[in-house]
């Protein structure tokens, strides 16, 4: 569907270029930027992105719960020299290493929602690094005393 889209967006700038203004194609600059959509799911433990590649500039952050249990997307950049599996891993296994390896408090969705709800975050520009989404809810269910994040509710990817 992305791709379609971009097709025709493409398909319309070729059309609409022929004027005068000679300027005019690859000076998106000038103009305000669409927002790119980021949409992902979050699961019973664990978060689904429709890409792990997404372009610098603005984005739109749209979560949708189809788990049982409230979930939230703590985004964090990485570290420069941290890739996603190293941070996976020592943050499963101690997560107050998370603030050592990666800048947190980014615009992520903060606010959980509830099974079958959607949250999204106000567009805010994204630069270029590793990110991540990070559950740091607690398990509900009554035979864990793990959060989220320990369950494996940590998923990365690229701006670029
Ligand atoms: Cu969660």
């Amino acid at each position: 569907m992305k791709k379609m889209l971009a097709a025709m967006a493409l398909t319309l700038l070729v059309a609409c270029g022929g004027g005068d203004d000679e300027a005019s194609p690859g000076s998106e600059s000038d103009e305000a930027q669409e927002p790119t959509t980021i949409s992902f799911r979050a699961l019973d433990f664990g978060f689904d992105l429709e890409q792990d590649r997404y372009p610098a500039g603005p984005v739109e952050l749209v979560m949708k719960n189809e788990g049982a249990q409230a979930h939230q997307a703590v985004l964090y950049l990485l570290n420069d020299g941290v890739d996603f599996e190293e941070f996976k891993s020592a943050v499963m296994k101690d997560q107050s290493v998370a603030p050592q390896l990666a800048k947190g408090q980014l615009n992520g969705i903060r606010q959980a929602a509830g099974p079958g709800e959607e949250s999204s975050a106000d567009v805010f520009d994204i630069e270029a690094g590793t990110y991540m989404f990070i559950c740091w809810l607690p398990d509900q269910s009554l035979d864990t005393e793990k959060n989220h994040a320990e369950l494996g509710m940590i998923e990365g990817f690229t701006i670029e």
